[in-house]
């Protein structure tokens, strides 16, 4: 029909179909990917390191593991924990709206109280190393789908409150560590010091970390439509480090509340009070807002570097293997009785070489293997 309104209708619906095909649909990506993570789950691993006695195993407590493990009672003053003497790891499955988590803490005895402490840190990097080494070795296997990730994703390291800054055993060890895990440093036992203090020894710690080349993990530079409060929540963090941490186990009564804290004869300091110390906005750094930069940085920085480090090595270990055996075999070359022509002999003994090559190769590859198998760091 040529009527008006039906050439309007037949108009208006050809342009309608056009819009549609236009959009094709990859707008929900985001949903897709969301869907996808959500149901493969996350894993976080957090390490914690310093010197003894600062109260490690008492924040990772407070923390976590208090909260998360289901049923799990507080512990009373008789059950306090003890001096922690190898490396340990609690992991927690825990699920909120949906989202499944797989936490893991490693809890690190404290060095500090050797006589010689030259190294005393060489436990945790190695530590470190073999999470890498293992993800590395299972990235390269044959079942690649369901790989754990057991990298350290955060290392919290505690500074003692009693000293002037940071002490020599503290610079060594975190440079030790920079490269390998994001270190996020916490001045332990804040409730020793009052507010001045706490505020002068976090200036004269970032000072020394500047100073002698610490590269702690940097919080993302925001971008620039975000909003304000996201912004100013990003400076607070920024401006913390190191976050003045307190810890403890019991929950103490005041005032008709009961609330994990700590109880002198001159008054109660309450952990997650933002008063009195930065756990609470410690916590929702690494829980709500950050963990997930912090797994992008330790794959995409350190693991990354590790990965190029361990692929250089083992292609040097060939190349010298290959060297070796060339100067060794060039002797007992088998030359033929047969006369050849020049250019035949030349022929056959680059294929030879060639086939003894790939062979050694092959060797080398092999016991790479299975040194790996055993748990044991390839002898390159
Ligand atoms: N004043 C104060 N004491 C704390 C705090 N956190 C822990 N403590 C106490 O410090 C002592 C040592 O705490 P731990 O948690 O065992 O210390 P650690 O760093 O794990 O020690 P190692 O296992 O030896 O490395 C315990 O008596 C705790 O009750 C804190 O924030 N303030
Ligand atoms: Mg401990």
């Amino acid at each position: 029909c040529t009527c008006p309104l039906c050439v309007f209708m037949s108009r208006l619906l050809s342009s309608l179909q056009d819009m549609d095909r236009e959009y094709v649909g990859f707008a929900t990506l985001p949903n897709q990917v969301h869907r996808k993570s959500v149901k493969k789950g996350f894993a976080f691993t957090l390490m914690v390191a310093g010197e003894s006695g600062l109260g490690k195993s008492t924040l990772v407590n407070s923390l976590y593991l208090t909260d998360l493990y289901n049923n799990r009672k507080v512990l009373n003053a008789e059950e306090r924990i003890v001096q922690t003497v190898f490396i340990t790891k609690h992991t927690v499955g825990i699920e909120e709206k949906g989202v499944r988590l797989r936490l893991s803490i490693v809890d690190t005895p404290g060095f500090g109280d050797a006589v010689n402490n030259t190294e005393s840190w060489k436990e945790i990097e190695d530590y470190i190393d073999q999470q890498f080494e293992q993800y590395f070795r299972d990235e390269s296997g044959l079942n690649r789908k369901n790989i754990q990730d057991n990298r350290v994703h955060c290392c919290l390291y505690f500074i003692s409150p009693f000293g002037h800054g940071l002490r020599p055993l503290d610079v060594e060890c975190m440079r030790a560590l920079h490269d390998k895990v994001n270190i996020v440093p916490v001045l332990a036992k804040a409730d020793s010091l009052t507010p001045t203090e706490v505020r002068r020894k976090k200036m004269k710690i970032r000072e020394e970390m500047e100073k002698f080349g610490i590269n702690i993990y940097q919080f993302p530079d925001c971008e620039f439509d975000e909003d304000e409060e996201f912004k100013q929540q990003e400076q607070l963090l920024k401006d913390s480090i190191p976050f003045a941490v307190i810890g403890s186990n019991i929950q103490v009564e005041s005032k008709g509340r009961k609330f994990r804290g700590r109880l002198y004869p001159w008054g109660v300091v309450e952990v997650e009070d933002p008063a009195h110390s930065d756990f609470l906005l410690l916590r929702n750094m690494l829980v709500k807002t950050h963990m997930q930069d912090l797994k992008d940085v330790t794959r995409e920085t350190h693991y990354e570097n590790y990965r190029a480090q361990c692929i250089q090595n083992m292609t040097r270990m060939v190349v010298q293997e290959r060297k070796r055996r060339l100067s060794e075999s060039s002797a007992d070359f088998p030359m033929t009785p047969l006369p050849l022509a020049p250019v035949d002999r030349e022929t056959e003994r680059l294929i030879w070489e060639k086939d003894e090559e790939l062979r050694r190769m092959q060797e080398v590859l092999e016991r790479i293997h299975e040194q790996m198998q055993q748990g044991q760091k390839p002898d390159y």
